[in-house]
């Protein structure tokens, strides 16, 4: 991705967040918060279960959708491969003027949103630097709605799991019931899987499971496993088109997810069923990772 690419992305993401809310939640101000807010309001009907990353492909492509329309974006949605920063808070997508600005600042025994601190706290505050150092998020962090800076809380720990071998290890899966538990871990983890990964290294609001798309980087963390799934369809694509499983919820009475499921966007795209985001290059959608 060029320079100029990334400053145009970073920009587009600045003008989101100066565009009014379309929602009707309560607490979102701007088109950027709008997106961080409905994913708070279906945070149980979206996680650890069948439609998942499906969701969540809808989620971006409604994002990036909003970055070209409406903020001039020309570019594609980018993705963080965490593979390739193992040594992850030296990666670029830190850089304080093409990136998203680093770490945020520290403060001794932060103990996290819900507590989801770790003994290798090394941030806990606002971020320093960057584009967004001065943004304020209206809603969360988690279903709370309060004005807040971005926070950030740097975990080395959690860097493995978006190693080659964990990246590896899911691709190789045989089935989609296989892939989605190996990619987007159980409803209490540990184990963590590849899509706690970015969530964990990055923590602070990326490492709250409902208010995550408060930092810019949850759009670039999840583009990434979206790619992931991506690659583990293409490999059978025939097959995989189709397969799909698990549960629609995560509280009884449980319903075996179809590819007729309507994945709700309020007022942030029309409801789309899930066999509408089964493949990247269809209609719905057209994109491919490169
Ligand atoms: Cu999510």
């Amino acid at each position: 991705m060029s320079q100029q690419l990334q400053l145009e992305y970073l920009d587009a993401v600045l003008c989101m967040m100066d565009l009014p809310s379309i929602t009707p939640f309560s607490g979102p101000k701007t088109r950027f918060d709008d997106f961080q807010a409905l994913h708070i309001a279906l945070t149980y009907g979206i996680h650890w279960v069948g439609q998942f990353l499906h969701f969540h492909r809808g989620f971006l492509h409604f994002y990036e959708k909003t970055l070209r329309e409406e903020c001039g974006y020309s570019g594609a949605q980018p993705y963080w491969s965490w593979s390739l920063d193992y040594s992850f808070t030296n990666s670029p997508i830190f850089d304080p003027v093409y990136g998203f600005g680093g770490n945020g600042a520290y403060i001794a025994n932060w103990t996290g949103f819900f507590g989801n601190s770790t003994p290798t706290n090394s941030g806990g505050g606002c971020i320093q630097d960057g584009p967004f150092v001065n943004y304020n998020l209206s809603v969360g962090p988690g279903t709370s709605v309060t004005s807040h800076c971005i926070v950030r809380n740097f975990n080395s720990n959690f860097a493995y799991l978006g190693n080659s071998t964990q990246v590896a290890n899911t691709t190789k899966q045989p089935n989609f019931e296989a892939f989605r538990q190996e990619s987007g871990g159980a409803f209490k983890p540990p184990p963590f899987k590849i899509h706690d990964s970015g969530h964990g290294m990055i923590s602070g609001e990326m490492g709250n499971v409902f208010s995550s798309p408060g930092d810019p980087l949850f759009y670039l963390h999840h583009a990434n496993l979206d790619r992931v799934w991506a690659i583990w369809q293409d490999m059978d694509l025939e097959a995989r088109l189709t397969d799909i499983s698990g549960y629609t919820s995560v509280w009884e009475p449980f319903i075996n997810v179809t590819l007729d499921y309507q994945l709700n966007y309020s007022t942030l795209g029309p409801l789309t069923p899930i066999r509408d985001v089964m493949y990247t290059r269809g209609t719905t959608l057209c994109y491919e990772y490169i």
